[in-house]
């Protein structure tokens, strides 16, 4: 069995791989590693819904996801571009205190991201530079 510690490690050096959180301190990837929770989507689950309130960050630690949203002119959906591990999604709702833009639709075999809630996402990354200039 893993120790908190083991746990706390791996997540770590992970952190330390996501291009977005590069620039912070050991100190703050620490503090990020002791709040981050650990959650599995299997295939075809809606992580995130286009149009819903939401308070969570999500970067993606193993796996696939597929972003749609509606276009005018269409029935359903499109596809936008999908996102792999080391790529983060659910900035926007939180930095706007808005609705999601997007679908975020976990692909095969599942997807396993960290979460960040709006407290944690606000005391630790809301002010990266990154994040408020994101231009889809
Ligand atoms: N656009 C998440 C990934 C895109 C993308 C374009 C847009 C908005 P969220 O999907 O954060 O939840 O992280 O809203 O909290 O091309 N994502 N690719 N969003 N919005 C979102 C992002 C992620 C859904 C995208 C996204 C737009 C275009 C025009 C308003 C007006």
């Amino acid at each position: 069995m893993k120790t908190g510690l083991q746990r706390q490690e791996e997540n770590m050096k992970f952190l330390k791989s996501v291009p977005l959180l590069k620039s912070l301190p050991s100190e703050k990837l620490s503090k990020l590693a002791d709040v981050l929770d650990l959650d599995f989507y299997h295939e075809g689950d809606y992580i995130i819904r286009e149009g819903s309130t939401g308070d969570a960050f999500f970067i993606i630690n193993q796996g696939e996801v597929k972003v749609t949203q509606k276009i005018s002119g269409f029935e359903e959906p499109q596809e936008v571009r999908k996102l792999k591990r080391g790529d983060y999604f659910g900035e926007k709702a939180l930095l706007s205190e808005d609705r999601r833009t997007a679908n975020v639709i976990a692909l095969a075999p599942g997807v396993e991201c960290l979460t960040l809630d709006r407290n944690s996402f606000n005391a630790l990354i809301g002010n990266l530079n990154e994040l408020k200039e994101k231009d889809y």
